[in-house]
């Protein structure tokens, strides 16, 4: 009677167990052994007078960068050369982009606009 009154307990347990790991599996999107991805830096810039500023940007290695640019009038890019980025930025008013900074940059990278000599500045890459 009482290795039956056992089992009985066991099973409960059992059951009630893998109910809880059921409830914790079925969350998903929150598994806490992966580390938080980046979420990435947000800078402005302003193209007003076919100039860029600020002219230095603090960016850190192997992280993306949400770059919003204002005062936008007519057409320009934002190239760096070094990063492998030469985007459009020809909404006119404001634009968003984003870029990488490569894991392996550091020192200062210059930025610029193709279209407009002396439109530019540098990105200051700091180490993560
Ligand atoms: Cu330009």
């Amino acid at each position: 009677m009482s290795l039956w009154r056992s089992l009985r307990a066991v099973t409960a347990v059992a059951v009630a167990a893998g109910l809880l790991l059921t409830a914790c599996g079925g969350g998903g999107g929150k598994a806490t052994s992966r580390p938080a991805p980046s979420t990435g830096a947000s800078l402005s810039l302003s193209a007003a007078n076919d100039l860029y500023s600020p002219t230095v940007l603090d960016v850190t290695a192997g992280q993306k960068v949400r770059l919003q640019i204002a005062d936008i009038a007519v057409p320009h890019t934002f190239t760096a050369n070094e990063f492998d980025v030469n985007l459009p930025v020809t909404q006119m008013g404001k634009q968003t982009i984003e870029f990488n900074v490569p894991v392996n940059a550091s020192g200062d990278v210059p930025f610029f606009c193709t279209l407009h000599v002396g439109m530019g500045g540098t990105l200051k890459v700091e180490a993560p």
